[in-house]
C-alpha cells in the first residue's frame, strides 16, 4: 500500500474506519465479490491453494492438466473426471459459512447492493441472500442441460446419476448433460454482463476468499469509483486491491476476518446467532 497517499472517503485505511464509514450511514450499497475462499471452511476445496486446492488434489483424475476437468472440450471426450468432482461438490452436503451469514447480514441490514460470486456451491442462497440479489458469475449447480439440443434436464435426474457417479444424458437427443457452470470455453451467463457496472453505484465493496485470477471477473474491482472504499478479506494479497486510496487489507482467513468487522459494527451477537441458525 502507498501510505504517502491519504485515502479520500476513509479516516484511515484500517478495519475500524471501515466499520465506522458504516455505521455513519453513508453507506448505502455495498457490493460484495467472492470465490472459492469463502466455501472453504465448509469443507470445499479451492482451486488454486497449494497442496488443499483441487488443482494439487487432480491427479487421481488422469488429467491431461488440471483446469480440463472445467474445459468443455475435454467435456466433450471425456465427461467423467468432471462428474466425479460433481460428486464431491454437489450442493446439498455442506454448511454455509460465517462469511456467506455476513453477506446474508449486509441484505438483511438493506445495504447489499448485489453479491457476485464465482462460487457454484449454492452456499450463498443457503445462507438467505435473496437470488435477485446473487449473480453467480460462473453459474451454479442449480439448473442443468443437454450440451447439444440445450433441453432443460430435471433434477431429480441428475441428483440421481450424480449419486451413482454415472453420467446424464439428454432423454432427447442423447447429447451429454451438463449442470450451467460455466466451463473454460465458454460465456458467462447473460446476467453477468447485465451487471457488471454495478460496482459503479457501490458506496463500499468487499472482496473476499477469491484469487482474482479469472477474467472477466477478475476486473469487477476495477469498476468501482476511485474514493470508493475496496475491502479484501483474503488469506494473501489479490489483483490491485490495496493500490486504491481507499483500499483495506484485512489478510488471513475469511472467517475471521468477517468476525472482527462485525464485531467493530457492533453486530457480533447477530452475526453469530444468525449463522447459528443456518
Ligand atoms: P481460487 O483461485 O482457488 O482462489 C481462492 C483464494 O481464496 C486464494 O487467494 C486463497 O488464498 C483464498 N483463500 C482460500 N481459503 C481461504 C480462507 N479460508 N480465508 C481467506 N482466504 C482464503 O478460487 P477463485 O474463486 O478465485 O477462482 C475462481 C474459480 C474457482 C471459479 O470459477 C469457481 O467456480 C471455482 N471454484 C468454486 C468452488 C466453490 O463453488 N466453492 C470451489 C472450487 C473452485
Amino acid at each position: 500500500m502507498d501510505e504517502s497517499v491519504s485515502p479520500q472517503t476513509l479516516h484511515s485505511r484500517t478495519l475500524e474506519a471501515v466499520a465506522e464509514h458504516i455505521k455513519s450511514g453513508r453507506v448505502k450499497n455495498v457490493v460484495v465479490m467472492t470465490g472459492a475462499g469463502i466455501s472453504t471452511s465448509a469443507g470445499i476445496p479451492d482451486f488454486r491453494s497449494p497442496e488443499t486446492g483441487l488443482y494439487a488434489n487432480l491427479a487421481r483424475l488422469n488429467l491431461p492438466y488440471a483446469e480440463a476437468v472445467f474445459d468443455i472440450s475435454f467435456f466433450k471426450e471425456n465427461p467423467e473426471p468432471f462428474y466425479t468432482l460433481a460428486h464431491e461438490l454437489y450442493p446439498g452436503k455442506y454448511r454455509p459459512t460465517i462469511a456467506h451469514s455476513f453477506i446474508r447480514l449486509l441484505n438483511d441490514k438493506g445495504i447489499l447492493l448485489k453479491l457476485f460470486t464465482q462460487n457454484i456451491d449454492c452456499l450463498e442462497r443457503e445462507a438467505g441472500v435473496p437470488d435477485d440479489k446473487i449473480v453467480e458469475a460462473h453459474g451454479s449447480f442449480a439448473r442443468q442441460s443437454c450440451i447439444e439440443c440445450r433441453q432443460a434436464y430435471p433434477e431429480d435426474d441428475i441428483k440421481q446419476h450424480i449419486a451413482a457417479k454415472s453420467i446424464p444424458r439428454c432423454h432427447d437427443c442423447n447429447g451429454l448433460v451438463k449442470p450451467e457452470i460455466v466451463f473454460f470455453g465458454e460465456q458467462l451467463p447473460a446476467a453477468f454482463f447485465a451487471s457488471r457496472d454495478l460496482p459503479r453505484d457501490a458506496d463500499l465493496c468487499i472482496v473476499m476468499g477469491t484469487s482474482l485470477t479469472v477474467q472477466p471477473f477478475a476486473s469487477l474491482p476495477e469498476m468501482t469509483r476511485k474514493t470508493t472504499p475496496r475491502v479484501l478479506i483474503n488469506k494473501e494479497r489479490v489483483g490491485s486491491l490495496g493500490s486504491g486510496t481507499d483500499d483495506v487489507l484485512i489478510l488471513g482467513d475469511c472467517d475471521d476476518g468477517v468476525r472482527k468487522l462485525a464485531t467493530a459494527c457492533g453486530w457480533h451477537d447477530e452475526l453469530e446467532s444468525l449463522w447459528a441458525k443456518t
